[in-house]
């Protein structure tokens, strides 16, 4: 099951023809470099590579009307003067003789994508397109969109799938509003997007795009909207939307099919969206999605007008696709006060819709954004930009670093009557264990015992987590005697290595000794259902819940609310996910735990599990390989009592960890000075 990978150099064949400042960005090198980007990266290679078609008459009709679909057929016969003239009855776009061919491609495009995934032919994919479809409406052309690709896309997968669901995620800088009117009464389809607003003095300025445009009639709550009210927004703004609004209802809906208004105005260096998100934070935000719906995804390319950042944000995208390892982000900033804003409004007119919200705090008193009026601007931490700023076009950013896949992807450390999983390897070490590290495990953890079994198993652990610092295995699954044991001893051995990070996640009841976490060398969450009293230390979090961790809703909440915050707050270089003996975790869940967790330390994930979880091995070694986690069914309302144990802890750790934050802090004043 590969990645699909749909280009045509038939889709540059059309530009503008005459002067128009607001469309002289859309050029036909966005697509030819996106794509040469992805060959000389060995990307485009490794995809499956399929054919466009067009889209019949039939197939643009589920989305626009017979009047429109009319008068676009007649412009490629149009001379250049009645072009102009039809183009001027709507907004920021443009025609030319040969867009309409090019329409129907890229609407082609995005429905073909869709017939490889739904029939199984790749797991995923991109189509690289002109024209973008996700401003184009019913009957009117608009923002460089012809027809609506990814609408037709999502009617399409509905009719001819019987696809229940279709969530759009639009990451594009600009509304979507084209999207938004297709589907505005349709719960059949989720579309949630963020966009430039400024109060709605961004393009299109359509009152519409603000946050309280949830949706109408049975439609309400499945149009979810996250306005940026500043420019340069930047990963740690993007990645907060994601863990606390998009991803935990993204999961409450439960798609069948995943599809990506796949817009990159939105990385640094654009001169229409002025962030400052790098490219590689859309290999997180792509991995993000990919567990949803049984890693159904249809990436259809939007916006991007820097062709530096929309090329590298095009291969970070892919690339992920492709399931390679993900890039560290570092240097994560805390999300800005606006963001909080934009945030917290969005979170607070969606909580009567969604379970996972339902506790969510109201919006900011003075409702800054509704407001809409010209702001005695007052600053927030992110600079305007002014005349001594540079401009969006000249901002430098390192490129993303190369992300290689070691030699070894999986390996094992077995008991010898557990048959090693397919696509694993088991760890053989060839070389004796250093004299130090035996001396170190005999006095620590190996006391009363002579026991060579255990002895073997923790020098082989040794061993593996080595061999993943050096980036020769990605990552890797154990059986143990002793979880705990295990656990404190690779905790202790790593922490001896400079610069060492590592995430411990461990599941289920059980005595852990917290001493070992207070240097900042090791982060560790517990989840169970014991409460322990003992949170003493910003690196030692216990997280209980009233079921521990077999309440599926109150678990997943925990780890989009904490532990996915925590950990790309945290940056660290291992990732131990440690089971504990009964902890009740049902097999889906394990998966999506795993899978998320890949997002971390280069993939470098090791999973230790107790000696007789053999039934858990296949599926731990599935997801380790980069199978999609099965996924889960449609979600109940996580119990009230935790969803307050957890504000109650998040108001405890959200001023030394910052990504936990879902409100504006009330310290920082905020809209009530405006
Ligand atoms: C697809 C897309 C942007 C149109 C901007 C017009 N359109 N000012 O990014
Ligand atoms: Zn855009």
């Amino acid at each position: 099951m590969g990645t699909a990978l749909i280009y045509d150099v038939e889709m540059t064949r059309y530009k503008l023809l005459w002067v128009d400042p607001a469309c002289k960005i859309e050029v036909p090198e966005r697509l030819t470099v996106s794509y040469e980007a992805l060959v000389r990266g060995g990307l485009a290679d490794r995809c499956i590579s399929v054919p466009v078609r067009e889209a019949t008459d039939e197939e643009i009709l589920l989305v626009h009307s017979e009047e429109y679909l009319e008068a676009v057929k007649k412009t490629p016969y149009m001379t250049l003067e009645d072009l102009k003239e039809f183009t001027l009855q709507y907004g920021d776009v443009y025609f030319h003789p040969n867009i309409y061919h090019c329409a129907k491609l890229a609407a082609g495009s995005a429905l073909h994508l869709v017939d490889s995934v739904m029939t199984g032919k790749v797991r995923n994919g991109m189509a690289l397109v002109r024209p973008p479809g996700h401003h184009s409406m019913h009957s009117a052309a608009n923002g460089f969109c012809v027809f609506n690709n990814v609408a037709i896309a999502a009617q399409y997968a509905k009719q001819k799938y019987g696809v229940k669901r279709v969530l759009i995620i639009d990451w594009d800088i600009h509304h979507g509003q084209g999207v938004q009117y297709c589907f505005e009464d349709d719960p059949s389809v989720l579309y949630f997007s963020w966009h430039r607003f400024e109060h709605q003095k961004f393009w299109p300025h359509l009152r519409e795009s603000d946050y309280d445009s949830v949706g109408k009639a049975y439609g309400a709550g499945f149009n979810i909207n996250v306005p940026w009210n500043k420019v340069g927004m930047e990963n740690g703004d993007y990645l907060t939307v994601f863990c606390h609004i998009l991803l935990p209802v993204a999961y409450e809906f439960c798609p069948d099919l995943v599809l990506v208004c796949a817009g990159f105005d939105s990385a640094i260096g654009d001169p229409e969206g002025e962030m400052c998100a790098t490219p590689d934070i859309f290999a997180h935000l792509t991995h993000l999605l990919m567990n949803l719906a049984g890693g159904k995804l249809c990436a259809v390319l939007e916006g991007g007008y820097n062709l530096t950042s929309l090329s590298q944000s095009v291969c970070q995208t892919v690339q992920t696709l492709l399931g390679d390892p993900l890039p560290r982000l570092s240097n994560l900033s805390a999300p800005c006060k606006s963001a909080l804003e934009s945030l917290q409004c969005a979170r607070s007119a969606h909580r009567q819709y969604w379970s996972s919200l339902k506790y969510a705090a109201d919006a900011p008193t003075s409702e800054i954004s509704t407001k809409r009026i010209k702001l005695a601007e007052k600053e927030d931490e992110r600079p305007e930009i002014g005349e001594e700023e540079k401009s969006p076009e000249e901002k430098v950013w390192p490129e993303p670093p190369q992300r290689v896949s070691p030699p070894i992807h999986t390996a094992s450390v077995l008991p010898n009557d557990v048959v090693c999983p397919g696509g694993c390897q088991p760890l053989t070490s060839s070389e004796d264990p250093d004299p130090l590290i035996v001396s170190k495990l005999k006095e620590n953890f190996l006391k009363d015992a002579d026991d060579s079994d255990a002895f073997t198993a923790f020098s082989n652990l040794i061993t593996l987590i080595k061999k993943m610092e050096m980036n020769q295995i990605c990552n890797g699954l154990a059986l143990v005697r002793n979880v705990t044991t295990a656990m404190m001893c690779l905790i202790q051995h790593s922490a001896a290595t400079p610069g060492n990070r590592v995430l411990v996640v461990c599941v289920g009841n059980g005595k852990i000794p917290s001493h070992v976490t207070s240097d900042g060398k090791t982060l560790l969450v517990h989840i169970s259902s014991e409460d322990r009293q003992e949170q003493k230390s910003k690196y030692y979090i216990p997280l209980c819940l009233k079921k521990g961790c077999s309440d599926m809703s109150g678990f997943i909440h925990s780890v989009f609310g904490f532990l996915l915050p925590l950990g790309y707050e945290y940056d660290p270089s291992l990732v131990l996910l440690v089971q504990m003996p009964d902890s009740g975790v049902c097999d889906s869940m394990w998966q999506q735990l795993i899978g998320l967790l890949r997002s971390f330390a280069q993939g470098h994930t090791l999973v230790l599990m107790q000696e007789d979880e053999k039934a858990l091995v296949d599926l731990t070694a599935s997801t380790l390989l980069g199978e999609p986690a099965l996924p889960l069914e449609q979600l109940q309302a996580p119990p009230t009592e935790d969803v307050k144990t957890l504000e109650m802890l998040r108001h405890r750790l959200q001023t030394e960890w910052k990504l936990l934050q879902t409100t504006v802090p009330p310290e920082s004043g905020g809209a009530d000075e405006l």
